[in-house]
């Protein structure tokens, strides 16, 4: 007991040394994800239910490797969203929250056994050897964790962590990785914040023939997020690949920074913002990607506001 509290003494300290938000409550949270190979299907209904057409598992099945969360140790797996947060699991990989001021500890373990992995972060800071990437000659093993090792980043949220966050595989593989799921996403809430009731993680990302919302594409395929009217949602939106994605949601409209009122938003590659609002639409409603090529390919699905 005695030495785990002078432990956290001791990561206050540092926090406060790195010039972080104020930390009087803050918190260190330990997170603990694998890279685990899986057969991902990106469309498990084999078909575009709004156009009828009919897509071969040839197409839509594909080996890949994703970020899964665990419990301590890599015990046993977890979900990586909350259950009301969408049906689809593995991609993205866990939503990792935490609250502005507080240390994260990420306990990565690479069980893919053919390539190496890492888990680069936005949005927080660290010092070079938590960066996760791989810098030939430069780098150490956080940027390159082969198949069977582990690697722990030490990350800090400060006062300019307030916000959403993506964060991918930065490793010798990250092309291929990237292109195959693995990135998720951080929730960073201010120090007196509300959770919000419903968080929605959506990723717009190219994935083999489709244009998918968390690895999945069409309407039945994509996560069906639901609400009730009263409750505080929040989407948190991020754009992944090579290509620009404009985010829409049926029914509904937000505010950007200067006030000014949106229902639809452009989110670029790794760019990434959150969406509130305390709903109020009963209904099923739409949500997709408006670039139009991206819709057809699958980047929609629906939002389910019951009363
Ligand atoms: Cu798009």
């Amino acid at each position: 007991m005695t030495v785990g509290r002078a432990t956290f003494v001791a990561i206050i300290g540092a926090g406060a040394l790195l010039g972080s938000a104020p930390v009087s409550h803050a918190r260190t949270r330990d997170f603990w994800v694998a890279a685990v190979r899986v057969t991902w299907n990106a469309v498990p209904n084999q078909r575009d239910a709004i156009l009828g057409t009919a897509h071969d598992p040839g197409e839509t099945v594909m080996p890949t490797t994703v970020y899964q969360r665990y419990t301590s140790h890599w015990r046993r797996r977890l979900r990586n969203t909350p259950p009301a947060g969408g049906n689809s699991d593995g991609i993205p990989g866990p939503l990792l929250r935490a609250r502005q001021g507080d240390r994260l500890r990420v306990h990565f373990k690479n069980l893919d056994p053919i390539q190496p992995h890492s888990m680069h972060f936005h949005g927080v800071s660290y010092r070079p050897d938590s960066d996760g990437s791989y810098v030939p000659g430069v780098s150490g093993r956080d940027g390159n964790v082969r198949p069977g090792q582990t690697y722990t980043y030490a990350l800090t949220a400060g006062t300019g962590s307030v916000g959403v966050w993506p964060y991918h595989d930065h490793s010798p593989s990250m092309h291929a990785s990237i292109e195959g799921g693995m990135y998720g996403m951080l929730s960073i809430l201010g120090r007196h914040e509300p959770w919000p009731d419903r968080e929605f993680v959506v990723v717009l990302a190219p994935m083999g023939y489709f244009q998918t919302i968390d690895g999945r594409a069409f309407v039945g395929n994509t996560p069906v997020f639901r609400s009730r009217v009263g409750q505080r949602v929040q989407w948190d939106v991020l754009g992944m690949g090579s290509e620009h994605h404009t985010f829409h949601v049926h029914g509904h409209r937000w505010r950007a920074r200067d006030g000014t009122p949106l229902d639809t938003q452009t989110v670029g590659p790794a760019e990434s913002f959150r969406i509130r609002w305390r709903e109020d639409a009963p209904g099923t409603w739409l949500y997709h990607c408006h670039v139009e090529q991206h819709m057809a390919a699958g980047m929609i699905g629906t939002y389910v506001v019951s009363r």
